[in-house]
């Protein structure tokens, strides 16, 4: 087993990584630019290391750095986390030409998936279902009107290098197209150094459903089951679950079995997500491989009892896989929001600053993983999801009363956050049937009448606890109604 890694990430999903290390006995080496001295992640892991600059160029992404770093600790293998270099397959090689050990996939893998027309070629020749579309670079120019008319409008422009929705441009009629194509790889070439775009079959108002897979390096590949994760806005989940509502036994047992063909023709190796778009006739289509550990990991965890990140760390040591297919059952309902501090009234612009007050839910069926702590300041540098609340119910029902409770006791006071909006998209009635698709959020408004009131509570319940602190006297109970209630979830007025 690997004895020693650095974790080339931040925030909550550094934590996590260090966590998973200390439970498995295995030394943990965290790094931090300028602005992260004082983050949770640089004061949890064994050792701490300094790397650059705030701007995340200069440090988190600076893989020469990063690799001389895990030299000069001792570590024998990194942890990308996700995002930053987490699926560079430049990166991965580099790691492997010096010696070490990355945990993720194979280079080789991971340039595979990343291209979107390679993957739909190799998963084609599986037989599992595409969406209709372009298999190939387009050599002429016209030849996209012709794949468009063949396919039929409206069609979806992509970019072969994309991810997260850059480049990518849904096109009704013959009139849009050329003018979508010019605009799609121009964004495609700034954003992906790679001007390649395809077109395929736009399907409407899909659902968004993915499979976490595990592959050791004996080509052993299990799944562990499906998660929902319809409801984002511009391409960022905010919520998501499992089981699906989606699903019956049938659909599922087909996906999962789909997931597994799909990430043995890839090669793939280490944890993974197969996504799937599924329509209004219920039928699935393949995405996209999605080459790392995901933000919503956890929902899968707390339905199969397991540890995608030890498992990770197993995997990348040389073992095999611990469990064959039929030792991962699905056991109740898990629910994860994610908590970003954005502005829900400014069109969700970032909303970095110091959290002055903190209060996290607990409790029965409550799994919080959080980067965060009273008095730390939220940097501008970096993505602003700043925790996830992940709750576990024996049924869904049971799951959606928790994530209520435990979003009503979490407070965050000092900066903006989403909290108020998920207590709003938990009681929407597409929510509690489970019948959400990904334009859930479009045009979604929520009621911000008591946000002053919200306002004088939090200062006045902030100079209360000054107050009482500089007594050094307990602060006797004065109202009927705290402060705290006011400014919690549950109006006071109600
Ligand atoms: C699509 C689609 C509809 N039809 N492709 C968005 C991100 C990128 N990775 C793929 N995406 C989509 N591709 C076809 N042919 C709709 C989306 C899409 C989406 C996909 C998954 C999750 C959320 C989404 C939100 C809007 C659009």
């Amino acid at each position: 087993m690997i004895q020693k890694i650095l974790i080339a990430n931040r925030g909550e999903i550094a934590l996590r990584i260090i966590r998973a290390c200390k439970e498995m006995g295995i030394k943990s080496v965290a790094v931090y630019s300028d602005v992260d001295r004082d983050a949770l992640h640089t004061r949890s892991a064994d050792e701490a290391y300094y790397i650059g600059e705030s701007d995340s160029r200069k440090s988190y992404l600076n893989m020469d750095k990063l690799i001389s770093v895990t030299k000069q600790s001792r570590c024998e293998a990194i942890h990308p986390g996700y995002g930053f270099l987490a699926e560079n397959h430049l990166f991965a090689n580099k790691i492997q030409s010096a010696g070490l050990i990355f945990i993720g996939p194979d280079a080789k893998a991971l340039k595979l998936v990343a291209d979107k027309i390679a993957a739909r070629n190799t998963v084609r020749d599986t037989g599992a279902p595409i969406i209709p579309g372009m298999m190939g670079k387009a050599e002429q120019k016209n030849e996209f009107n012709r794949e468009a008319e063949k396919i039929g409008f409206p069609v979806i422009v992509k970019a072969s290098m994309g991810g997260g929705g850059k480049g990518m441009r849904i096109v009704w009629n013959a009139e849009e197209l050329t003018q979508a194509i010019e605009l799609g790889s121009r964004e495609a070439l700034s954003a992906f150094g790679d001007d390649t775009v395809y077109i395929e079959k736009y399907i409407e108002e899909p659902r968004h459903i993915e499979f976490q897979v595990l592959a050791d390096n004996y080509g052993n590949v299990i799944h562990l089951f499906e998660r929902e994760c319809s409801i984002q806005r511009r391409y960022q989940k905010i919520i998501e679950e499992s089981p699906s509502c989606a699903l019956n036994d049938e659909l599922r047992k087909r996906m999962g079995e789909t997931a597994i063909k799909i990430i043995k023709a890839c090669n793939y190796n280490n944890a993974g997500t197969v996504e799937f778009l599924f329509d209004k006739n219920k039928n699935f289509y393949f995405l996209e491989v999605n080459a790392r550990i995901q933000v919503e990991h956890p929902v899968t965890e707390l339905i199969t009892n397991t540890d995608l990140i030890k498992e990770q760390i197993k995997i990348a040591s040389g073992n095999k896989l611990s469990y064959i297919q039929d030792d991962i059952q699905q056991n109740g309902h898990a629910i994860e929001a994610r908590i970003y501090a954005e502005d829900p009234n400014n069109n969700f612009i970032p909303s970095p600053g110091k959290i002055l007050h903190l209060i996290e839910p607990s409790g029965p069926g409550i799994r919080l993983d959080s980067g965060i702590y009273e008095g730390y300041e939220i940097p501008v540098f970096y993505d602003p999801l700043i925790s996830k609340l992940i709750v576990w119910g024996e049924t869904r029902d049971v799951a959606m009363s928790r994530m209520n409770r435990a979003l009503n006791e979490y407070r965050i006071i000092g900066v903006k956050t989403i909290l108020k909006l998920l207590t709003h998209i938990i009681k929407d009635e597409r929510f509690i049937k489970g019948t959400m698709n990904t334009h859930f959020l479009d045009n979604f408004e929520i009621d911000e009448s008591n946000e002053n009131l919200e306002k004088i509570a939090a200062v006045a319940a902030l100079c209360e606890t000054l107050v009482s602190k500089e007594k050094h006297t307990p602060q006797e109970p004065s109202r009927k109604t705290s402060l705290w209630k006011i400014i919690g979830r549950e109006s006071a007025l109600g």
